[in-house]
């Protein structure tokens, strides 16, 4: 009776821990919603188009009418500023941004600096 309680155990044991490798290893693309300052049809094709070439990344999504980014990428390539840091570069300001950060407007009818 003894041993059947520890097989039992031993059983809910590597079924919990199979559901976290799981969770852990498998289907592993992590998804954020950047908050980006862009105001047109362009800098929305801009982004998305830009975006998608960063390494690990692989789906953009830039919703005009919310200013709000959604990125799909491979967490072990690319984390939260790394993302920050490539709008940035291609030339839009973004919620990461830090204060001071230069970044060349990629939009040129641009309110560069507003919010
Ligand atoms: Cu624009």
């Amino acid at each position: 009776m003894k041993n059947l309680r520890i097989l039992f155990i031993a059983f809910l044991s590597v079924a919990f821990l199979l559901t976290l490798n799981n969770k852990v290893f498998a289907g592993n693309d992590k998804e954020i919603k950047i908050k980006t300052e862009f105001h047109c049809a362009n800098g929305k094709a801009t982004i998305e188009k830009e975006m998608a070439k960063v390494d690990g990344v692989k789906s953009v999504v830039a919703d005009l009418e919310t200013k709000v980014v959604t990125i799909k990428y491979d967490p072990a390539k690319q984390d939260k500023d790394k993302l920050a840091a490539a709008l940035e570069k291609i030339g839009y300001k973004n919620e990461f941004t830090k204060p001071g950060t230069k970044v060349k407007s990629a939009c040129s009818h641009g309110e560069e600096g507003k919010k």
